[in-house]
C-alpha cells in the first residue's frame, strides 16, 4: 500500500447508509483514513470539482493515491484487494464471496420502497409513525425471506466469519427494527449483534444534528 492516507468523502450530516457501509469496511480493515465532508443540502456534491472527482456526484467516495472510487460495494471490494493481509471483509470461499456480493447488489437495487418509507435517518433520529404500505410490506417479506435463508439457525454471521455483507443486511433490517416495525425475533437479534461491533459503534458515535423540522 502506498503512503498516501486514504480519504472518505461523505455527507456532512453523516446519515447515509452507503457512507456507513464504506466507513465500516475501512474500520474493519483497520486502515487509517480521513473523513472529508460535503454539504449535500447545498448541493456541494454537484460542484464541478466533486463531479470531476466522483464521476457520479454521489457519496461515499474513497480516494487512494489520486484514484477516486464511488459506489460503496466497489469501495469495499477495492479495500479488500488493496490490503489483502488485513482482516478479511469478504468470505474466503469463492462461492460464499459471490453470495456476499449478490446480497450487496440486491440490497442496493431492490427494496427501494423500504428505503423510501423507512429512510435510514430514523436509525439516528427516531421513528416514522406512518404504517408501511402494502408494497413496502411485500418488500419486507422478500427481505425477511432472503435473510432467513442466508442466516443459518444459531449462526452469528451470514458466511461463518463476519463480512461486510452482514453490515449491509443489518443496515436494511435496522430500518425496520429501529422503527419498531415487526421483524422476526432472530433477525432483530442479529441486527443488535451487528450494531454491537466496534466498527458500527464508531460510526454511530459520530456526533450528528437532527434535521430542523420545517
Ligand atoms: N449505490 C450507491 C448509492 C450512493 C447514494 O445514493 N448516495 C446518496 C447518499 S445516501 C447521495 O450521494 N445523495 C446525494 C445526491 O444524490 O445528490 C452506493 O452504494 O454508494
Amino acid at each position: 500500500m502506498g503512503s498516501t492516507k486514504l480519504k472518505l468523502y461523505l455527507g456532512a450530516d453523516y446519515v447515509s447508509a452507503f457512507a456507513m457501509s464504506a466507513f465500516v469496511a475501512l474500520k474493519e480493515k483497520q486502515l487509517s483514513f480521513d473523513l472529508v465532508t460535503l454539504d449535500l443540502k447545498s448541493r456541494e456534491n454537484y460542484l464541478d470539482s466533486y463531479r470531476d472527482l466522483s464521476l457520479t456526484c454521489k457519496i461515499p467516495v474513497l480516494v487512494h493515491e489520486g484514484f477516486a472510487l464511488s459506489e460503496s460495494s466497489a469501495i469495499a471490494e477495492y479495500l479488500e484487494e488493496l490490503a489483502p493481509a488485513s482482516k478479511r471483509i469478504y468470505p474466503q470461499d469463492i462461492k460464499q464471496r459471490a453470495r456476499a456480493r449478490q446480497l450487496q447488489a440486491w440490497l442496493r437495487s431492490d427494496l427501494l420502497v423500504v428505503r423510501k418509507e423507512r429512510p435510514f435517518d430514523l436509525v439516528y433520529f427516531g421513528k416514522k409513525d406512518t404504517p408501511l404500505s402494502d408494497e413496502a410490506r411485500a418488500a419486507t417479506d422478500r427481505l425477511f425471506h432472503v435473510a432467513d435463508r442466508l442466516l443459518e439457525e444459531g449462526a452469528e454471521h451470514l458466511f461463518g466469519d463476519w463480512s461486510i455483507a452482514d453490515t449491509d443486511l443489518a443496515i436494511m433490517l435496522n430500518r425496520l427494527v429501529a422503527n419498531g416495525d415487526p421483524v422476526p425475533t432472530r433477525l432483530a437479534a442479529y441486527v443488535r449483534r451487528q450494531w454491537d461491533r466496534d466498527s458500527v459503534r464508531a460510526w454511530m458515535d459520530i456526533e450528528r444534528k437532527a434535521p430542523a423540522i420545517a
